[in-house]
Protein backbone atom coordinates (compact mmCIF):
# COMPACT_ATOMS: atom_id res chain seq x y z
CA UNK A 1 0.00 0.00 0.00
CA UNK A 2 2.76 2.25 1.25
CA UNK A 3 4.89 1.98 -1.68
CA UNK A 4 1.49 2.01 -4.44
CA UNK A 5 1.11 6.06 -2.88
CA UNK A 6 4.92 6.96 -2.49
CA UNK A 7 5.59 7.52 -5.93
CA UNK A 8 1.92 9.66 -6.65
CA UNK A 9 2.71 11.60 -3.45
CA UNK A 10 5.85 12.91 -4.85
CA UNK A 11 4.66 13.51 -8.38
CA UNK A 12 1.73 15.69 -6.48
CA UNK A 13 4.13 18.10 -4.91
CA UNK A 14 6.31 18.07 -7.81
CA UNK A 15 2.97 19.23 -10.02
CA UNK A 16 2.37 21.17 -6.92
CA UNK A 17 5.41 23.00 -7.21
CA UNK A 18 5.17 23.76 -10.96
CA UNK A 19 1.53 24.94 -10.69
CA UNK A 20 1.99 27.50 -7.97
CA UNK A 21 0.30 30.49 -9.68
CA UNK A 22 2.14 34.15 -8.70
CA UNK A 23 -0.20 36.96 -8.38
CA UNK A 24 0.57 39.85 -8.32
CA UNK A 25 -0.79 42.59 -5.05
CA UNK A 26 -2.18 45.76 -6.46
CA UNK A 27 -0.29 47.90 -4.17
CA UNK A 28 -0.19 51.73 -3.93
CA UNK A 29 3.90 51.52 -4.53
CA UNK A 30 5.49 53.30 -6.92
CA UNK A 31 7.56 49.94 -6.84
CA UNK A 32 9.42 50.80 -10.32
CA UNK A 33 11.33 54.43 -8.21
CA UNK A 34 10.09 56.33 -11.50
CA UNK A 35 8.99 59.34 -9.30
CA UNK A 36 10.69 61.43 -6.81
CA UNK A 37 9.69 60.07 -3.26
CA UNK A 38 7.22 62.35 -1.32
CA UNK A 39 9.38 62.39 1.62
CA UNK A 40 9.01 62.52 5.03
CA UNK A 41 5.55 62.18 5.51
CA UNK A 42 2.60 60.41 7.73
CA UNK A 43 -0.75 59.28 6.54
CA UNK A 44 -2.61 57.82 4.00
CA UNK A 45 -0.78 58.77 1.00
CA UNK A 46 -1.19 57.00 -2.48
CA UNK A 47 2.26 56.00 -3.63
CA UNK A 48 5.47 55.80 -1.34
CA UNK A 49 7.09 57.68 1.43
CA UNK A 50 10.85 57.64 2.61
CA UNK A 51 11.75 58.48 6.51
CA UNK A 52 15.13 60.01 6.21
CA UNK A 53 14.07 60.66 10.24
CA UNK A 54 17.02 58.47 10.92
CA UNK A 55 20.75 58.64 12.51
CA UNK A 56 21.95 57.11 9.28
CA UNK A 57 22.49 59.85 7.03
CA UNK A 58 21.68 59.48 3.34
CA UNK A 59 20.59 60.75 0.39
CA UNK A 60 17.99 59.43 -1.91
CA UNK A 61 17.48 60.14 -5.49
CA UNK A 62 15.41 58.67 -8.55
CA UNK A 63 18.40 58.53 -10.92
CA UNK A 64 19.19 58.07 -14.63
CA UNK A 65 19.04 54.07 -14.56
CA UNK A 66 16.96 50.83 -14.80
CA UNK A 67 17.08 47.51 -14.52
CA UNK A 68 13.96 46.61 -16.36
CA UNK A 69 10.91 48.90 -17.52
CA UNK A 70 11.26 52.57 -17.54
CA UNK A 71 14.10 54.55 -17.08
CA UNK A 72 14.42 55.21 -13.47
CA UNK A 73 15.70 53.82 -9.97
CA UNK A 74 16.45 54.73 -6.74
CA UNK A 75 19.77 55.83 -5.87
CA UNK A 76 20.57 55.91 -1.86
CA UNK A 77 24.07 57.55 -1.50
CA UNK A 78 24.83 57.21 2.21
CA UNK A 79 28.16 58.95 4.03
CA UNK A 80 27.35 57.83 7.61
CA UNK A 81 26.10 54.68 8.68
CA UNK A 82 24.42 55.68 12.30
CA UNK A 83 23.36 51.89 12.63
CA UNK A 84 19.34 52.69 11.49
CA UNK A 85 17.72 51.59 8.95
CA UNK A 86 16.12 54.00 5.79
CA UNK A 87 12.22 53.64 5.26
CA UNK A 88 10.25 53.08 1.99
CA UNK A 89 6.45 52.39 3.59
CA UNK A 90 3.92 51.15 0.77
CA UNK A 91 1.08 53.16 1.78
CA UNK A 92 -2.20 50.81 1.54
CA UNK A 93 -3.67 50.44 3.97
CA UNK A 94 -6.81 48.73 2.51
CA UNK A 95 -4.85 46.00 1.25
CA UNK A 96 -5.58 42.81 4.25
CA UNK A 97 -2.80 40.02 4.15
CA UNK A 98 -4.45 36.88 4.04
CA UNK A 99 -3.60 34.98 7.54
CA UNK A 100 -1.16 31.40 6.33
CA UNK A 101 -0.46 32.21 2.87
CA UNK A 102 3.11 33.06 1.69
CA UNK A 103 3.85 36.27 -0.43
CA UNK A 104 7.23 36.73 -2.31
CA UNK A 105 9.05 40.13 -2.21
CA UNK A 106 11.55 40.79 -5.13
CA UNK A 107 13.88 43.46 -5.04
CA UNK A 108 16.26 44.71 -7.68
CA UNK A 109 19.56 45.82 -6.35
CA UNK A 110 23.42 46.69 -6.68
CA UNK A 111 25.85 48.85 -4.90
CA UNK A 112 28.57 51.04 -6.18
CA UNK A 113 31.49 48.37 -4.54
CA UNK A 114 31.13 44.33 -3.51
CA UNK A 115 29.75 43.20 -0.31
CA UNK A 116 27.86 46.32 0.48
CA UNK A 117 25.78 44.40 2.94
CA UNK A 118 22.02 45.39 2.71
CA UNK A 119 19.36 44.32 4.81
CA UNK A 120 15.61 43.99 3.25
CA UNK A 121 12.97 44.03 6.26
CA UNK A 122 8.91 43.57 5.41
CA UNK A 123 6.61 45.10 7.77
CA UNK A 124 2.65 44.61 8.19
CA UNK A 125 0.50 47.37 10.14
CA UNK A 126 -1.59 46.77 12.00
CA UNK A 127 -3.89 49.26 14.28
CA UNK A 128 -2.99 52.69 14.05
CA UNK A 129 1.05 52.56 14.74
CA UNK A 130 2.27 49.11 15.06
CA UNK A 131 4.07 47.53 12.35
CA UNK A 132 5.07 43.93 12.98
CA UNK A 133 8.17 42.42 10.67
CA UNK A 134 7.78 39.57 8.82
CA UNK A 135 11.00 39.23 8.07
CA UNK A 136 14.57 40.67 7.71
CA UNK A 137 16.84 39.52 4.89
CA UNK A 138 20.61 40.48 5.09
CA UNK A 139 22.46 40.75 1.19
CA UNK A 140 25.66 41.37 0.02
CA UNK A 141 25.21 43.33 -2.88
CA UNK A 142 27.39 43.06 -6.14
CA UNK A 143 27.87 45.67 -8.62
CA UNK A 144 25.52 44.19 -11.02
CA UNK A 145 22.03 44.54 -10.81
CA UNK A 146 20.75 41.34 -9.30
CA UNK A 147 16.95 40.35 -8.22
CA UNK A 148 16.54 39.02 -4.74
CA UNK A 149 13.66 37.54 -3.21
CA UNK A 150 11.89 36.36 -0.07
CA UNK A 151 9.01 34.86 1.06
CA UNK A 152 7.09 35.28 4.45
CA UNK A 153 3.63 34.74 5.72
CA UNK A 154 1.15 37.09 7.03
CA UNK A 155 0.12 36.24 10.48
CA UNK A 156 -2.93 34.83 11.94
CA UNK A 157 -4.65 38.00 13.55
CA UNK A 158 -7.24 39.72 11.43
CA UNK A 159 -7.42 43.17 9.85
CA UNK A 160 -3.50 43.42 8.92
CA UNK A 161 -2.15 44.79 5.79
CA UNK A 162 1.18 45.08 3.73
CA UNK A 163 2.45 48.35 4.53
CA UNK A 164 6.57 48.63 5.45
CA UNK A 165 9.33 48.02 3.84
CA UNK A 166 13.11 49.08 4.80
CA UNK A 167 16.52 49.36 4.15
CA UNK A 168 19.37 49.39 5.91
CA UNK A 169 23.55 49.28 5.13
CA UNK A 170 26.53 48.13 6.34
CA UNK A 171 29.84 48.37 4.71
CA UNK A 172 33.82 48.91 5.76
CA UNK A 173 34.16 52.01 3.30
CA UNK A 174 32.15 54.98 3.19
CA UNK A 175 30.29 56.93 1.07
CA UNK A 176 29.00 53.65 -0.40
CA UNK A 177 25.71 53.96 -3.13
CA UNK A 178 23.41 51.34 -3.69
CA UNK A 179 20.07 51.16 -6.13
CA UNK A 180 17.24 49.56 -5.81
CA UNK A 181 14.21 49.29 -8.41
CA UNK A 182 11.38 46.97 -9.55
CA UNK A 183 9.86 46.47 -5.79
CA UNK A 184 7.14 43.71 -6.15
CA UNK A 185 5.02 41.77 -3.52
CA UNK A 186 3.44 38.69 -5.19
CA UNK A 187 0.92 36.78 -3.38
CA UNK A 188 2.07 32.57 -4.02
CA UNK A 189 -1.21 30.48 -4.42
CA UNK A 190 -0.01 27.13 -3.32
CA UNK A 191 -3.69 26.16 -3.33
CA UNK A 192 -4.04 25.82 -7.21
CA UNK A 193 -2.58 22.06 -8.17
CA UNK A 194 -4.26 20.59 -5.49
CA UNK A 195 -7.57 21.17 -6.32
CA UNK A 196 -6.11 20.72 -9.99
CA UNK A 197 -7.67 23.67 -10.99
CA UNK A 198 -5.46 25.72 -12.90
CA UNK A 199 -8.38 28.75 -13.18
CA UNK A 200 -9.64 29.74 -9.87
CA UNK A 201 -12.78 31.50 -10.49
CA UNK A 202 -12.55 34.94 -9.24
CA UNK A 203 -14.99 36.39 -6.76
CA UNK A 204 -15.30 40.18 -8.20
CA UNK A 205 -14.48 41.73 -11.51
CA UNK A 206 -11.82 43.94 -11.57
CA UNK A 207 -9.36 45.38 -14.17
CA UNK A 208 -6.12 45.69 -12.57
CA UNK A 209 -3.62 48.97 -12.62
CA UNK A 210 -1.30 47.90 -15.49
CA UNK A 211 2.64 47.12 -14.10
CA UNK A 212 4.50 48.97 -14.82
CA UNK A 213 3.36 52.28 -14.97
CA UNK A 214 4.94 54.77 -16.09
CA UNK A 215 5.82 52.04 -18.85
CA UNK A 216 8.32 51.75 -21.91
CA UNK A 217 7.44 50.28 -23.92
CA UNK A 218 5.44 47.52 -22.62
CA UNK A 219 3.06 46.82 -19.50
CA UNK A 220 1.16 44.15 -18.57
CA UNK A 221 -2.60 44.34 -18.24
CA UNK A 222 -4.61 41.83 -16.03
CA UNK A 223 -8.13 41.72 -15.52
CA UNK A 224 -10.56 39.03 -13.96
CA UNK A 225 -14.19 37.77 -15.17
CA UNK A 226 -16.33 36.00 -12.55
CA UNK A 227 -18.69 34.53 -15.51
CA UNK A 228 -18.05 34.04 -18.69
CA UNK A 229 -18.76 37.07 -21.45
CA UNK A 230 -17.93 38.73 -24.35
CA UNK A 231 -14.77 41.13 -23.58
CA UNK A 232 -13.50 44.01 -25.20
CA UNK A 233 -10.20 45.01 -24.01
CA UNK A 234 -8.90 48.23 -26.03
CA UNK A 235 -6.69 51.77 -25.61
CA UNK A 236 -7.47 54.64 -26.28
CA UNK A 237 -4.62 58.26 -26.45
CA UNK A 238 -5.67 61.35 -24.43
CA UNK A 239 -8.15 62.80 -27.13
CA UNK A 240 -10.61 59.14 -27.19
CA UNK A 241 -8.85 57.68 -30.34
CA UNK A 242 -8.58 54.12 -29.85
CA UNK A 243 -5.00 53.04 -30.56
CA UNK A 244 -5.34 49.48 -29.77
CA UNK A 245 -7.70 46.32 -29.46
CA UNK A 246 -5.90 43.85 -27.02
CA UNK A 247 -9.47 41.32 -26.81
CA UNK A 248 -12.67 41.11 -28.33
CA UNK A 249 -13.60 37.63 -27.90
CA UNK A 250 -15.57 35.38 -25.72
CA UNK A 251 -13.79 34.32 -22.85
CA UNK A 252 -14.76 31.98 -19.89
CA UNK A 253 -14.72 33.18 -16.01
CA UNK A 254 -10.69 33.85 -14.82
CA UNK A 255 -7.88 35.88 -14.36
CA UNK A 256 -6.25 36.48 -17.05
CA UNK A 257 -2.80 38.65 -17.95
CA UNK A 258 -2.18 40.58 -21.18
CA UNK A 259 0.90 42.18 -22.75
CA UNK A 260 0.63 45.40 -24.12
CA UNK A 261 3.45 46.76 -26.11
CA UNK A 262 3.28 50.62 -27.26
CA UNK A 263 6.68 50.37 -29.41
CA UNK A 264 4.65 52.04 -31.77
CA UNK A 265 3.29 54.90 -29.74
CA UNK A 266 4.66 58.22 -28.58
CA UNK A 267 4.92 59.02 -24.99
CA UNK A 268 1.77 60.19 -23.03
CA UNK A 269 -1.45 59.04 -21.12
CA UNK A 270 -3.52 56.51 -22.66
CA UNK A 271 -6.74 54.45 -21.35
CA UNK A 272 -7.87 51.12 -21.40
CA UNK A 273 -11.37 50.57 -21.15
CA UNK A 274 -12.37 47.18 -20.27
CA UNK A 275 -15.91 45.57 -21.10
CA UNK A 276 -17.29 42.68 -19.99
CA UNK A 277 -20.81 42.89 -20.17
CA UNK A 278 -22.22 45.25 -17.80
CA UNK A 279 -19.31 45.59 -16.27
CA UNK A 280 -17.20 48.64 -17.70
CA UNK A 281 -14.34 50.13 -16.18
CA UNK A 282 -11.56 52.57 -17.52
CA UNK A 283 -8.02 53.11 -16.43
CA UNK A 284 -5.14 55.53 -17.21
CA UNK A 285 -1.67 54.68 -17.91
CA UNK A 286 1.13 56.68 -18.79
CA UNK A 287 3.97 55.71 -21.52
CA UNK A 288 7.20 57.77 -20.84
CA UNK A 289 10.14 57.10 -23.08
CA1 LIG B 1 12.42 51.57 -12.67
Amino acid sequence: MKSTILPFVLLLLVYWQFLAIAQEIPINLNGGFEETPVGITGGDIIGWELDLNKPAQAVFEVVDDSVKEGNHALKIEATNLGGNDWDIQAINRQFTLEPNIPYRYSIWAKADKNNTFTNFTVGEFYGSTFYEWLGAYAIPLTTDWQEYSFDFVAQTNTGRSLNHFSLSANSTSLPIKFYIDDLRIVKLDLSVGIENDPLEIPTEFLLSQNYPNPFNPSTVISYQLVVGSHISLKIYDVLGNEVATLVNEEKPAGTYEMDFDASALSSGVYSYKIEAGDFVQTKKMILLR
